[in-house]
C-alpha cells in the first residue's frame, strides 16, 4: 500500500540530500491560473452578481445575497452541539494563550545621539479569512485564522466560506457558529477562487481587504497567486503532509495512526516515515494494513494517500541521516519518535510545526496543542512559517535624526550617492546644510 524509498548505503552530500530523492504531491498552481484569472475580472467588474453565478455553477445554490445575515450567525452557534462547542472554547482560549505572547513590542535603537531607528509593530486593518467548505469543513481552521489576526490587534476582518446547497446556501452551520463563538460579524458565502477575488477587489457588500489567508484548494492558491502584490498572502496552501522520524523505540500503532490522521485529509495528501530501523518499517506496514481498514474515507481519500507517489516510507542508515532527509523534505508537520526526541527536535532546522515525543500527535496540534495548523506546505517550510500574530503585523522604520545626527554622516551618504551615479540623493542631503558641513572622515 506504502511505497518504500531506501537510502540506505546513500551518499549524503554536505550541503543536504536532493529534494527530488524523497517524495511529495505535484501541484500544477501554474495551470490553474489561466481558468481563475476570468473569475477574479468577472468579480471585479461585475461584483455580487458575479458572486451569485458562481455560486449556482460551482456550488449548485441558488441565491440572493452573500453576505450572511446576522441571525444565521445567532442561531447556528444556539444550535451547535454543546460538546462541540465546549472544544471549540477550549481550542480558542489555547490558541489565545500562545498567540498572545507572540505580540511584538515596538523597539527603538540609538544608532548614534541624537538619530534612532524605530521598529513600530502595526497591525494590517482588514483582513480576509478564507475558510474552506465542500470535503473539508474545518470549524478548527476559523480558530487558527481568526485568533492570531485578532491577538495581531486586525480592526477588521471577514470570513468566507462557500455556500453549501444543503443548508440553504450558507456555508456549513458548524463554519457559522465558529465565526459567532470567535466574534466575528462579517461572513461571507462565497468559495474558491472568486471568494478572493471579492476580498481582494471588494464588492457593494464587501469592502476590500489587505491581506488574505487561510487555506483552500488549488483554485484559492491560484486566485491567492493571481491577486499576491494588490493583497498580501499567507501562503499558497497546498495539500497537508506529515513526516515521521522514528527509531526502533517508536510504537508502530502511534505510527500508523498518525500517517493515516492526515492522509485523511486529501488523496494528494502526503505521509512519509523517515526511518533507520527495518523492523519498525515493517511492523508499520503491517499496522497501516489492520488500521486503514477500520477507517472511513478509505477509498476517497486514505487509500490514494497512502499509496500515492507524495507518501513513502525511507529508509535510512541512522539518526544523521535521518535529520537531513527531514530537512530536505521540510514538511508541514514533523513529528519526532525517537530516543531524547526533544533533543533530537532541536536539531530540525525545517519543518511548519515539529511534535515531540510519543504524545504530541499532529491532531493535538490540528485542534487544541494552542499552536497553529496553518502551516507551509510543499516544501515552504525552508523559507516560510506558519499563521502566527507576526503574519499581521508590519514592522515599519521610523527614522528620527537631529541636524548635528545628519551632519555627521551626511558626507558618506553624498559619497554613495555619487558612488551609484545619483547626484541627487546627495543634493537632498547638502540641500539641509548649503553643504558648509565637511565631509565626514
Ligand atoms: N491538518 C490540517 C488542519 C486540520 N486538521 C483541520 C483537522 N482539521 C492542516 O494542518
Ligand atoms: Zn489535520
Amino acid at each position: 500500500m506504502i511505497s518504500r524509498i531506501d537510502l540506505r548505503g546513500a551518499a549524503f552530500p554536505e550541503g543536504g540530500i536532493d529534494r527530488d530523492l524523497l517524495p511529495r504531491a505535484e501541484l500544477d498552481v501554474e495551470a490553474a491560473l489561466e481558468k481563475v484569472r476570468p473569475i477574479c475580472d468577472d468579480v471585479r467588474h461585475r461584483g455580487t452578481a458575479a458572486l451569485i453565478d458562481y455560486a449556482h455553477r460551482f456550488d449548485g445554490v441558488t441565491m440572493e445575497r452573500v453576505r450572511v445575515p446576522a441571525e444565521a450567525l445567532e442561531s447556528a452557534l444556539a444550535e451547535l452541539d454543546p460538546a462541540v462547542r465546549a472544544a471549540l472554547e477550549e481550542s480558542i482560549r489555547r490558541a489565545r494563550l500562545v498567540h498572545r505572547e507572540q505580540r511584538r513590542t515596538d523597539h527603538t535603537t540609538q544608532v548614534v545621539p541624537g538619530g534612532t531607528v524605530t521598529e513600530r509593530w502595526v497591525p494590517v486593518e482588514r483582513v480576509g479569512l478564507y475558510v474552506p467548505g465542500g470535503r473539508s469543513v474545518y470549524p478548527s481552521s476559523v480558530v487558527m485564522n481568526v485568533v492570531p489576526a485578532q491577538e495581531a490587534g486586525v480592526a477588521s476582518m471577514a470570513v468566507a466560506s462557500p455556500p453549501q446547497a444543503e443548508f440553504g446556501g450558507l456555508p456549513h452551520p458548524t463554519i457559522l457558529a465558529a465565526c459567532a463563538l470567535l466574534g466575528v460579524a462579517e461572513v461571507y458565502a462565497a468559495g474558491g477562487a472568486q471568494a478572493v477575488a471579492m476580498f481582494a477587489y471588494g464588492t457593494e457588500d464587501c469592502r476590500p481587504v489587505s491581506m488574505v489567508t487561510g487555506p483552500g484548494n488549488i483554485w484559492v492558491a491560484a486566485a491567492k497567486r493571481l491577486l499576491k502584490g494588490r493583497i498580501g498572502i499567507d501562503a499558497e496552501a497546498g495539500p497537508t503532509e506529515i513526516a515521521i522520524l522514528a527509531d526502533a523505540t517508536a510504537d508502530p500503532v502511534h505510527v500508523a495512526a498518525d500517517l493515516i490522521s492526515q492522509a485523511e485529509h486529501d488523496p494528494l495528501a502526503a505521509s512519509v516515515l523517515v526511518t533507520d530501523s527495518e523492523e519498525l518499517a515493517a511492523a508499520v506496514e503491517k499496522e497501516l494494513e489492520v488500521q486503514v481498514g477500520a477507517t472511513k474515507h478509505v477509498a476517497d481519500r486514505i487509500g490514494p494517500a497512502l499509496a500515492g507517489r507524495q507518501s513513502g516510507i525511507v529508509l535510512v542508515d541512522g539518526l544523521e541521516q535521518g535529520l537531513a532527509v527531514v530537512d530536505a523534505y521540510a514538511a508541514e508537520h514533523l513529528e519526532i519518535q525517537t530516543e531524547d526526541a526533544a533533543a533530537v527536535a532541536a536539531r530540525v532546522r525545517n519543518a511548519g510545526a515539529i511534535f515531540v515525543g510519543a504524545y504530541a500527535p499532529v491532531s493535538l496540534g490540528d485542534y487544541a496543542a494552542g499552536s497553529n495548523h496553518v502551516l507551509p506546505t510543499g516544501g515552504c517550510a525552508c523559507h516560510s512559517s506558519g499563521l502566527s500574530v507576526q503574519s499581521f503585523l508590519r514592522g515599519i522604520h521610523v527614522v528620527d535624526y537631529t541636524r548635528d545626527a545628519l551632519a555627521e554622516i551626511a558626507g558618506h551618504v553624498v559619497t554613495l550617492a555619487e558612488a551609484e551615479d545619483l547626484p541627487a540623493h546627495g543634493a537632498a542631503v547638502k540641500a539641509r546644510f548649503d553643504w558648509k558641513v565637511p565631509p565626514s572622515k
